[in-house]
């Protein structure tokens, strides 16, 4: 998702990392890269222009403060680069804001209506939101809108199974006006409170499609009518966005294909551009891959920076919190072995594509194309040719234990040593850094794997050091020894107290 735009971002501020101030040479140098990561990912010229107007006077226009005081009252130094960044990151949000994720009710009932062009996604989404709906405690009601292909009726009817959700489907003949009014009729009769039409889409926008959805919404009054967007089309999909909007009333936009989008242009200008809010994001193919949309998860993840909250949300489908609570305390007193992170690396597959996962971590961000699934399955397997001994303490596993892992795995010696060498790095780390870490503690049973904002922090991850630079790792180790020795310098310091 996004990377060219994070190449760009990440170019940008790498070039002001050393300087002292912010200058119009150096700002606009910088700008450069900017331009060209939002030329190449397809971002409407207009919205390139304004974007880049806008952050160049605000980066040189306001006085950059390089002291400023956090929450707890400790003072940190912020660089013009950490100002140039936080300048774009307020931007891109202004860009693509505001947050709307609220789906409308009219006299009780959550009623949407999804119109868009053939393909995009629509019946897709209208199961990830029926799905959402029933998440949120709703009694949805799927409708059947698309009558010139039999097979999208039979696509929606699967969903709906999938689901336990009741799909209503028309007579043969019967108008697709006619069907939703039907449908919201039904819903009333058997108190559905949310209920999702889904339409039929055009190869373009012509004017049937358009009599169509207008004898819909006027025989439904959705208290939502979303446009479905590819976002693969990029541009294409922002200028249809626009056609639409002129022709319908249109609540909300939803962004799909989103996960396989390295471009990311149509996020970027479809607000600005057609002036609707987007609602929901398509992350994948599957019902649990929609997300609200939330402009700061956006533009950090742009920025190479991470999502935190976005992580977070996705953890809370996955995880068990007493389960994760439960672990977190066992990690706080030092009992942690092999056999947990097997257990949360289950989870973390749970989570998605690993390296979408890792695209929401910060410090990881900018790595996460490196990633590759299959060092994950090296690692279970690995862990799965343990004894339980060896998995509870990974520190006695000598030369001749590794051999035999080895062995029973499929893998070289040199792998487990490798594993077991990172693994206790890790705890290491936990042990100095442990719960204080800020954001990442708040994302439940991995609070103590991880020091926010450290390279590396992110256990699992640092584990894999999956096609990691080899500059990344040096990094990582600096910056590791620097954490030990303060870690160091802190233990002994409570000691003292
Ligand atoms: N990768 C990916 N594929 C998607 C997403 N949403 C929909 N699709 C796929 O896009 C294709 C068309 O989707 P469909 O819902 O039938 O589109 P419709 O014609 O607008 O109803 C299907 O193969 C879907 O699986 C998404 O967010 N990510
Ligand atoms: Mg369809």
């Amino acid at each position: 998702m996004f990377e060219t735009l994070t190449q760009g971002f990440s170019a940008a501020r790498e070039k002001l990392s050393g300087v002292r101030a912010l200058t119009e040479e150096n700002v606009s140098e910088s700008l450069r890269d900017v331009r060209m990561s939002l030329l190449e990912a397809d971002v409407d010229l207009v919205v390139v222009r304004d974007f880049l107007a806008r952050v160049k006077e605000r980066a040189l226009g306001e006085r950059v403060e390089t002291r400023v005081r956090d929450a707890s009252g400790r003072t940190h130094r912020v660089t013009p680069g950490q100002h140039f960044v936080k300048t774009c990151a307020e931007e891109l949000v202004a860009l693509m804001g505001p947050v709307d994720a609220s789906l409308q009710r009219r006299n009780g009932v959550a009623s949407v209506m999804l119109v868009g062009l053939q393909g995009v996604g629509k019946t897709t989404v209208a199961g990830k939101l029926a799905r959402h709906l029933q998440k949120e405690g709703s009694r949805p009601l799927l409708v059947a809108a698309d009558v010139y292909r039999p097979a999208a009726v039979l696509q929606l009817q699967q969903l709906g199974e999938r689901l336990g959700v009741p799909v209503h489907v028309g007579a043969a003949g019967e108008a697709p006006a006619h069907i939703c009014a039907a449908a919201a009729r039904r819903a009333e009769a058997e108190g559905f409170d949310a209920i999702v039409f889904d339409t039929a889409g055009r190869l373009a926008i012509d004017d049937a499609l358009m009599q169509e959805l207008d004898e819909i919404a006027a025989a439904t009054r959705p208290a939502n009518a979303l446009l479905v967007c590819d976002a693969l089309m990029g541009r294409d999909a922002v200028n249809v966005a626009k056609a639409f909007s002129e022709r319908l009333k249109l609540d909300g936009l939803i962004l799909t294909k989103l996960d396989g989008d390295a471009r990311g242009g149509a996020a970027l200008a479809i607000k600005a551009v057609t002036g609707v809010p987007i609602k929901f994001l398509g992350t994948g193919e599957t019902l649990d891959r929609l997300e609200a949309f939330r402009p700061e998860g956006l533009a950090s993840r742009i920025l190479g920076m991470g999502d935190i909250v976005g992580l977070v949300r996705d953890f809370e489908e996955v995880v068990d919190e007493k389960e994760a609570e439960a672990d977190a305390q066992r990690l706080l007193k030092g009992r942690f072995g092999l056999e947990d992170l097997l257990k949360q690396l289950k989870m973390i597959q749970k989570l998605g594509p690993l390296r979408e996962v890792m695209a929401k971590l910060p410090m990881f961000g900018p790595m996460a194309e490196h990633v590759e699934e299959s060092q994950l399955t090296v690692v279970e397997s690995l862990i799965g040719s343990m004894t339980p001994d060896e998995r509870a303490r990974p520190e006695i596993i000598d030369k001749s234990r590794a051999g035999r892992i080895a062995r029973g795995s499929g893998r070289r010696s040199r792998d487990v040593r490798e594993l077991v060498d990172r693994f206790g790095q890790m705890r290491e780390m936990m042990a100095s850094l442990g719960s204080k870490s800020g954001l990442l503690s708040r994302v439940p049973g991995f609070g103590n794997l991880a020091g926010a904002g450290m390279p590396g922090g992110f256990a699992p991850g640092a584990l894999l050091g999956a096609g990691t630079s080899r500059r990344e790792l040096s990094k990582r180790k600096s910056s590791q020894k620097g954490k030990r020795k303060q870690a160091r310098k802190a233990r002994r310091k409570n000691r003292r107290r």
